[in-house]
């Protein structure tokens, strides 16, 4: 089957914000090929949170990761590229940066499943949801980079 073109939501945490590895998250991605079709930083508010992570809501950890996320801005941003779910969950890592391997942004500056840097969707299904919770149709661009002939066959 032909690899497919998605869009994916990537989040930069607040801990990523005050970390000071915004720019550093956007050049893996970018250094990686993938394309950056819209980007934000916002305040995200109780609402958005607890929508944003309604799987875990009877988890014990819900309140936690809540408090967290609410805490400082974030950089929110559409990320576009062949198979780019995958591709971006690999530059990730494991949930928890203890585990996640050298390399990948967890595995490269994160210590505290609490405190994990960055957020990725993990199904096309969550990628479609996340993004049309933080993004306006009007918010994602669709361009041409002339590069794009050396980064697919
Ligand atoms: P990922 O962010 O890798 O998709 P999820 O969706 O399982 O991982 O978890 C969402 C967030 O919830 C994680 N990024 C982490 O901050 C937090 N989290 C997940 N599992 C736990 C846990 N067992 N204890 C505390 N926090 C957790």
């Amino acid at each position: 089957m032909e690899a497919e073109f998605q869009r994916t939501f990537v989040m930069v945490k607040p801990d990523g914000v005050e970390r000071g590895v915004i720019g550093e998250v956007i050049s893996r991605l970018e250094r990686k090929g993938l394309k950056i079709v819209g980007m934000k930083m916002l305040k995200i508010g109780e609402e958005l949170a607890k929508n944003h992570y309604a799987e875990h809501k009877e988890k014990p950890f819900f309140d936690s990761l809540v408090a967290y996320i609410t805490s400082g801005p974030v950089v929110a941003m559409v990320v576009e590229g062949k198979e780019a779910i995958r591709v971006v969950r690999t530059l990730v890592g494991a949930t928890n940066p203890i585990d996640a391997s050298p390399g990948t942004i967890r595995g490269d500056f994160g210590m505290d499943l609490g405190r994990n840097i960055i957020h990725a969707s993990d199904s096309e299904e969550s990628a479609e949801r996340e993004v049309s919770l933080f993004f306006n149709p009007d918010e994602i661009f669709t361009y041409e980079r002339a590069i794009d002939k050396w980064i697919y066959e």
